[in-house]
């Protein structure tokens, strides 16, 4: 059967982990850890995603369940997962979440705030495709403190550039679930197998393809986004040359980068009045997947300069992102350059 073939030929994610740690020398493992315990989160709000049809037979978010207990929104449960699964294990110093306002500052063991990194995440991103049967996504990202060990994280531990992370990636809860992270040496994609509960490497070395002809943007938005994304998408819909590309918009971004970094295409959220800085957040959404874009071979930017290069300001910072494979963004800045 196919499982069996995939518990031969493929190595685990767990297996690649060791590798990995031993290949650039964690020498404390403690980042390996992390991945892990993403690893077992992601299994578990995995198996919550599957069931959330059933959402109408056994109750609704805001409902008490037979227990008494009230449902919780998938979003709100999955931040619960990937908070606790981190801090019961004792590896981190910090986690930041879209869900919540201000950052949890994770004392460790004794108390003694003597863990080096800090976790910034989307616990589940897209989260108002799953009534809908759509796929949702996670999205991670870690940083080394930049205060000293020793003493409680602090808001300049969270506000760094992501040129400084060192591991980030995703999960697509899609018609299979994949994880896929870097840790500054390449993309690597992992397919869970439902039935045994594990992921195997089936992607190994992403990379972007070198041309791409999907272009990925709510047109809904069109007349209020700036002039040079509106001739971008004129230039993406004349029929010259290879175009015109396709338009291809799940409204979930773990999904739709995916889609891009396989096949070939362009993501862009501008600017537009509505949304005057942008809708996605610096720190949760366009860094983690900045850093997996460039290690995949592509590019990342707010349509002028690179993504990782901004300097935070606010933990929520919204910043437009354009995101893809390289010639494609870099055309679209020609486009923002020139309007
Ligand atoms: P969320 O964090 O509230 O789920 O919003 C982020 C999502 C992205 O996944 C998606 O690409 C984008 O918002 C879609 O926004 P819009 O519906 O405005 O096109
Ligand atoms: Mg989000």
């Amino acid at each position: 059967s196919i499982d069996f073939v995939m518990e031969e030929r493929n190595k685990t994610l767990g297996e690649f982990i060791i590798e990995n740690q031993k290949a650039h020398q964690y020498s404390s493992g403690e980042l390996s850890k992390i991945i892990n315990s993403i690893r077992l989160a992601a299994k578990v709000v995995n198996y919550k995603v599957n069931k959330a049809g059933l959402v109408d037979i056994v109750g609704a978010a805001g409902d008490q369940n037979i227990q008494g207990e009230d449902q919780q929104k998938l979003d709100v449960y999955a931040n619960e997962v990937f908070i606790q699964t981190l801090i019961n294990r004792e590896i981190v110093c910090g986690i930041a979440s879209e869900e919540n306002d201000e950052f949890i500052t994770v004392e460790g063991l004794d108390k003694s705030h003597n863990n080096k990194y800090v976790v910034l995440m989307d616990p589940l991103d897209g989260s108002s495709n799953i009534d809908v049967n759509v796929s949702v996504g996670t999205i991670f990202s870690v940083y080394k403190r930049v205060s000293p060990i020793g003493t409680p994280v602090t808001l300049e531990d969270f506000l760094q550039p992501g040129t400084a992370q060192v591991a980030a990636g995703y999960v697509v809860y899609g018609t299979s679930t994949m994880l896929v992270y870097t840790t500054g040496h390449g993309v690597n994609g992992f397919t869970l197998n439902p039935a045994i509960g594990t992921f195997y490497l089936s992607h190994p070395n992403m990379k972007f393809p070198e041309k791409g002809n999907i272009y990925s943007v709510n047109e809904g938005n069109y007349i209020q986004f700036p002039q040079g994304v509106k001739d971008y998408i004129k230039y993406c819909q004349a029929e010259e040359e290879d175009r015109p590309y396709t338009s291809r918009y799940i409204g979930s971004l773990v999904s739709d980068f995916h889609r891009n970094m396989i096949k070939g295409g362009i993501y862009i959220y501008p600017t537009s009045s509505k949304a005057p800085k942008g809708k996605l957040r610096l720190l949760y959404e366009c860094n983690p997947m900045a850093f997996i874009a460039e290690q995949a071979g592509g590019k990342s930017s707010d349509g002028f300069t690179r993504t990782m290069e901004t300097i935070p300001t606010e933990l929520h910072q919204r910043v437009p992102f354009f995101c893809g494979v390289e010639a494609m963004v870099e055309k679209a800045e020609e486009f923002m350059k020139n309007a």
